[in-house]
């Protein structure tokens, strides 16, 4: 018997065994439905028999694992909807937007994106054009206890603005659900500030996502708003590094600009998240609030 199967591997040979008594329990006794026990068996145990090939990891994030956007002119619609969240997922050229100030989305990826050093290893595209930058703030976790889930630590990513004037670390937001639900959504930060957020001509669904309930706070890190120019037409000109939705049409980040807490920078060997948050709150006139959009997320070693 052991002869007959001699070509294959040990565990083949186990299944082979196995098809082979349930093929004689079948003949003898005529169940169908022992038939099928024997095909799934085999056809399970033929899964992972280590005879089929590696696939490759994907260049490009490819888990959703959150969108929590903030209130904004594309919010439940196209391109502020879990469908268009989705769409990022696996490309380059999707389109997501994170709304006003907050605003997140949680990505994961199919293997470890590593740090090499002295490089960058994220890649972000965007839809930013020139002298029209929408900072976004990039999180990154690694997951240390290897569960696959993002229940570990975020570390921010340092930029340019790190500190600087109209920086705020654990910064914090709470947006309300308007009556009518079409009206400007109004929002209180942990500062003593108030705002709104206006709704304009071009999009006239709610601008605030339908699914959360009478108020949310949202919290993260607030970047200045010094580079945006309102006199006339509005321009907002990029950061010099370490933002989203930054620079013309793609952003790399460099993991080994994670920071802690307290603002110390922390050395990770690779990450397994990324999240990406509006990191301003601005109103661009014509444009509608300042809301970071991105068309996914690549680990750049991966690419072709
Ligand atoms: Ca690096
Ligand atoms: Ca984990
Ligand atoms: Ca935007
Ligand atoms: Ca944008």
């Amino acid at each position: 018997m052991v002869g007959h199967y001699g070509r294959y591997s040990n565990a083949m040979r186990l299944y082979l065994l196995i098809l082979n008594t349930m093929t004689n329990l079948v003949r003898k006794q005529k169940k169908w439905l022992l038939w099928s026990v024997a095909v799934a068996i085999v056809l399970y145990g033929c899964k992972g028999e280590g005879d089929e090939l590696p696939v490759p990891d994907q260049a490009y994030a490819s888990t959703l694992l959150e969108y929590v956007p903030a209130p904004g002119q594309f919010i439940n619609a196209q391109i502020g909807d879990l469908a268009s969240a989705k769409g990022i997922l696996n490309t380059n050229n999707g389109l997501v937007s994170l709304g006003a100030w907050g605003g997140s989305i949680t990505l994961g990826f199919d293997h470890t994106v590593a740090n090499v050093a002295n490089a960058a290893d994220l890649r972000v595209y965007n839809n930013a054009f020139n002298s029209f930058a929408e900072p976004g703030v990039v999180w990154v976790m690694k997951d240390e206890n290897g569960n696959g889930l993002p229940d570990d630590t975020w570390y921010e990513i340092a930029g340019s603005e790190t500190d600087q004037e109209g920086y705020i670390r654990n910064y914090e937001i709470t947006y309300f659900k308007p009556s009518p639900i079409t009206e400007n959504v109004t929002w209180k930060d942990n500062q003593g500030h108030e705002g709104v957020i206006k709704t304009n001509n071009q999009h006239k669904q709610s601008y605030y996502p339908e699914w959360m309930g009478e108020s949310y706070t949202l919290s993260g890190v607030l970047l200045p708003s010094t580079h945006i120019q309102s006199e006339g037409i509005v321009t907002s000109q990029p950061f010099d590094f370490g933002y989203v939705d930054n620079q013309a049409g793609e952003d790399d980040i460099d993991i080994d600009w994670a920071i802690d807490q307290t603002g110390k920078q922390v050395h990770l060997s690779g990450i397994d998240f990324i999240r990406i948050q509006t990191g301003i709150q601005a109103d661009m006139g014509l444009l509608g609030e300042g809301s970071t959009e991105i068309r996914g997320v690549a680990d750049i070693r991966k690419l072709p």
